[in-house]
């Protein structure tokens, strides 16, 4: 069923002039509500370890659809996002806008067996060095999304089937590029709150534990 919306979506009504807008937000807009892709979260074993990590939620409303389209199928360039925190310095918002949140829950759609097929790329525990640049060097509004020496890294690509879950610290930087294989990477991704995140987004850039309580101790 959700591979059948997706697909159709993909097929029939995907306006080619829209793709920079699409990877910006979402591909599929008309979708973003659609009871099946966000049972993906709400009937997903992860809802549970988010409740645990956590504590306490804010409902999950919405789903972000990420495609990958095969360069080979394109005109123009699909644009790439270079390494970044989610919701920081965006490129397309005001960089004194913060559009934070505590865990990236992802699930794989498509078959992400080529790490050149256009799949996501992040940095194992770089939350921990984003944390620290942000309490030491970053300020609201620098335009630099992350520091010099992870923008550097490439990054290690995250490869899966369809189903496969990702739960992801905010503050890991990543990135994404161009799809040198015959298949679109598909990727649906929920933003998860804690319930008290809206309140203290500056705060929880700076320190990784603050939204995830039953860690914060042990850390
Ligand atoms: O296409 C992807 O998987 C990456 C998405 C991403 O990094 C973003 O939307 O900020």
């Amino acid at each position: 069923m959700v591979e059948g919306d997706l697909d159709g979506w993909y097929r029939e009504s995907m306006n080619p002039d829209l793709i920079n807008a699409y990877t910006q937000r979402t591909f599929g807009p008309e979708l973003g509500s659609h009871p099946d892709l966000i049972a993906l979260f709400v009937d997903f074993p992860a809802i549970e370890l988010a409740g645990d990590l956590l504590g306490s939620l804010r409902p999950v409303s919405t789903v972000q659809l990420q495609i990958r389209i095969p360069e080979e199928q394109l005109e123009q360039a699909q644009p790439e996002k270079a390494m970044h925190v989610d919701g920081v310095a965006c490129p397309h918002l005001d960089a004194d806008e913060l559009r934070t949140f505590s865990l990236l829950v992802g699930v794989v759609l498509s078959d992400v067996t080529d790490p050149q097929g256009g799949a996501l790329r992040y940095q194992p525990g770089g939350h921990l060095a984003m944390a620290e640049w942000f309490r030491t060097e970053w300020s609201l509004g620098i335009t630099e999304q992350v520091p010099p020496d992870l923008d550097a890294r490439a990054g290690t690509p995250l490869l899966g089937q369809p189903g496969d879950p990702l739960l992801m610290h905010h503050l890991v930087p990543h990135a994404v590029g161009r799809n040198l294989g015959p298949e679109p990477r598909i990727m649906a991704y929920f933003r998860v709150e804690h319930s008290d995140h809206g309140r203290r987004r500056l705060q929880a850039l700076q320190d990784p534990w603050l939204d995830y309580p039953g860690l914060s101790q042990a850390a």
